[in-house]
């Protein structure tokens, strides 16, 4: 980060709106504790990191899955290193090999050669994440290409008793990964999945666990996979009717959320720091570049939404230095960034009644119905160069702000404008750099009143604002 001297900022509040009643879904506490978690890392580890596929067949034999050195704890300390909060593994990717002992398949590592049977990745990989502070998560897909009993309704207990194994043996499991994939089993059929009843199972078993889906019931999918949420991000959804995999809504659907959307279920924006989802050495020099990383990291959390950076263990069972390298100075970019918030000082103001005047931190809310205006005026007190406005709703409350406008000064000249739609978690605009007496930010239209909670202003890196 560039030194700033800390202006004095000024906001002032001049412009008048109404509140209007308006159905307004809100998180669970649940979801709010999920939206503070921003990034994380995904897993995928399995048969295929030795096969160097992407898909598994499912009649992989299990000797195959051998690692020479696993080490969970090292893979924990690169998601430290990397301000991850959190780490989400492939329990069970559509091959159906588990990476626990499970009770309800013969295809798992303790059939294989690794630790003469003894081993279990899920055992290591809590405890070292219980030791380094991070979130535990679990990917269990549906799909299964080698359980004789897929394609027949007896699956459907096969994933519930699976689950009931993870949640008690390997708890507290912060966040549930459903993939929707559904394709055919080793009979040639098709699963019908229980969705209700497999949520109900968790819901009875760790009801603090968020889970993913393409529809929820508490997180969404982004509708890519390539970790960029729509510009224009609800994190609403409406679910009657939809199921997750083929049955969920269009993708452009799950990459914006919907308006008037009944429930809060917002966006999670997956992606891999390489080309496929599995180790792949050929793949060594194709790692996504710290820059590369920043670019997603706006379109993500930039837009209210979660990243989900899956960073794949290699055949010795560590991450690559490649990869651990890139996520470092990825995680440096953000420090440098968002290290000095030039706006920390600024005021509250209500020009009619100075009395309204109060300090800006980060736990207080600008609820703007207080005031009774909807434009935030921010005044530098002395000329600074910024090229970043991140804003923030109170989602606490609900999300209601559906078009702003930021309009830079210099002096009484406006310099440049900077329209946007949604708010919510965060966003976060970058713009050519400019040398500013100070910004508004207007909200323009909104679902019932807007609660703006947090502005801040940066001068980031010239290479690094949104392309
Ligand atoms: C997809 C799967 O088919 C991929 O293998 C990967 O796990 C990705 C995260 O989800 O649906």
């Amino acid at each position: 980060m560039r030194c700033l001297l800390f202006p004095f900022l000024l906001i002032s509040i001049i412009s008048f709106s109404q509140a209007k009643s308006f159905e307004n879904p809100v998180p669970t506490k649940q979801q709010l504790a999920w939206h503070e978690m921003e990034f994380y890392l995904f897993t995928h580890f399995g048969p295929n990191t030795f096969t160097d596929k992407e898909w598994g067949e499912g009649t992989e034999p299990e000797d195959i899955f051998n690692p020479s050195n696993l080490d969970c704890r090292q893979w924990c300390r690169i998601a430290k290193a990397a301000g991850a909060k959190g780490i989400i593994i492939t329990a069970k990717h559509h091959d159906g090999f588990c990476l626990w002992p499970s009770k309800y398949s013969k295809h798992t590592v303790r059939e294989s050669k690794w630790k003469n049977g003894k081993g279990d990745v899920l055992k290591e990989l809590s405890r070292a994440c219980r030791e380094y502070g991070l979130k535990f998560g679990v990917y269990i897909s549906p799909w299964d290409r080698n359980h004789p009993k897929y394609g027949t309704s007896a699956y459907n207990d096969v994933f519930v008793n699976m689950m009931k194994e993870i949640f008690t043996n390997y708890g507290p499991i912060w966040e549930l990964w459903w993939d929707g994939a559904n394709g055919e089993g080793p009979n040639g059929k098709r699963q019908v999945y229980d969705w209700d009843r497999f949520k109900k199972t968790v819901r009875q078993l760790s009801p603090n666990t968020v889970v993913f889906s393409d529809v929820g019931p508490d997180v969404r999918w982004c509708g890519n996979e390539n970790g960029i949420a729509g510009e224009t991000n609800w994190n609403l959804l409406d679910t009657v009717g939809f199921t997750p995999g083929a049955g969920a809504p269009p993708v452009d659907t799950l990459n914006h959320g919907n308006l008037n959307g009944k429930n809060w279920i917002p966006a999670e924006c997956d992606v891999s720091i390489r080309p496929g989802w599995f180790y792949h050495r050929e793949e060594d020099e194709k790692v996504k570049t710290p820059e590369e990383l920043f670019q997603l990291y706006l379109k993500s959390v930039g837009r209210g939404a979660n990243l989900l950076l899956n960073v794949p263990p290699d055949r010795i069972g560590r991450i690559n230095e490649k990869d651990s390298t890139a996520l470092v100075g990825f995680k440096k970019l953000r420090d440098e960034s968002f290290g000095e918030d030039v706006a920390k000082n600024y005021r509250v103001e209500n020009m009619k009644s100075i009395s309204k005047t109060r300090p800006l931190t980060s736990n207080t809310v600008i609820d703007l119905n207080d005031f009774g205006y909807q434009k935030i005026h921010v005044l530098f007190n002395e000329k600074s160069s910024i090229n970043c406005i991140v804003v923030t709703e109170a989602i606490q409350k609900g999300q209601a702000v559906k078009e702003f406008v930021i309009t830079l000064y210099n002096q009484s000249t406006e310099v440049n404008k900077i329209i946007g739609t949604t708010i919510g978690k965060k966003r976060v605009l970058s713009f050519q750099s400019e040398s500013l007496t100070g910004f508004t930010v207007e909200i323009k239209k909104s679902k019932g009143t807007p609660v703006v909670s947090r502005i801040e202003a940066y001068l980031i890196p010239d290479n690094l604002i949104e392309k």
